[in-house]
């Protein structure tokens, strides 16, 4: 099957994760979205996936069927769930913002960008409450938190400072070997 995304993005290093850990026959395929003039998915975004006449269109659909083909779980928690959609509507606003400054925008000029400011650093603080995993428990919800806080110490977009079990947990994920095969390029 072919995953197609960029090396920087937190959506697809999690499906990149996945994979890895899944013994499944794969490739990545190379695709900055921003510059294909036909990218090859509604979204315009990335990753999105192929495997035969299948094709999935987001990361969470990709990483529960990646896990589930190899016999894996994807998550059966519902408060893992909640706090998986934490750190994806983390990683929502703090991307958006991101790619909003980049075109030009002032973020402190605008009333949503400067909601979407109050979202990420309100789901950080609430990220940060929740209980530690151990590295050999890592499951999706602990994979999606840790991508994000990575992604958002990368690009500079947040600041963890504040927030210990943050900082811890991309501590214990320094010691998961998929997650450190697949941080972004220096
Ligand atoms: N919900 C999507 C989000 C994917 C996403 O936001 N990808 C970013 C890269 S990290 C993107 O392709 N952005 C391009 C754009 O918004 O124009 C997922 O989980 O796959």
């Amino acid at each position: 099957m072919k995953l197609f995304g960029s090396f920087t993005s937190p959506f697809v290093r999690h499906c990149r994760i996945a994979l890895m850990q899944s013994g499944l026959d794969w490739e990545m395929v190379e695709l900055d979205i921003h510059t294909s003039k036909d990218p090859g998915t509604p979204t315009l975004r990335v990753p999105f996936l192929e495997d035969g006449a299948l094709k999935l269109t987001d990361s969470t659909s990709i990483v529960k069927y990646v896990r589930e083909k190899a016999g894996q779980e994807f998550i059966g928690d519902i408060q893992d769930l909640d706090r998986y959609c934490l750190g994806n509507t983390l990683l929502d606003s703090a991307i958006n913002l991101f790619l909003l400054e980049r075109s030009g925008l002032d973020l402190n000029d605008n009333v949503y960008t400067r909601r979407q400011q109050k979202r990420v650093e309100s789901i950080l603080g609430e990220l940060n409450s929740t209980p530690l995993p151990v590295v050999s428990e890592f499951n999706d919800a602990d994979y999606r938190v840790a991508v994000g806080v990575a992604w958002g110490q990368f690009r500079n977009r947040f600041s963890i400072a504040g927030h210990e079990n943050l900082q811890r947990l991309l501590e214990i994920a320094s010691e998961d070997p998929t997650f450190v095969a697949t941080a972004p390029p220096a």
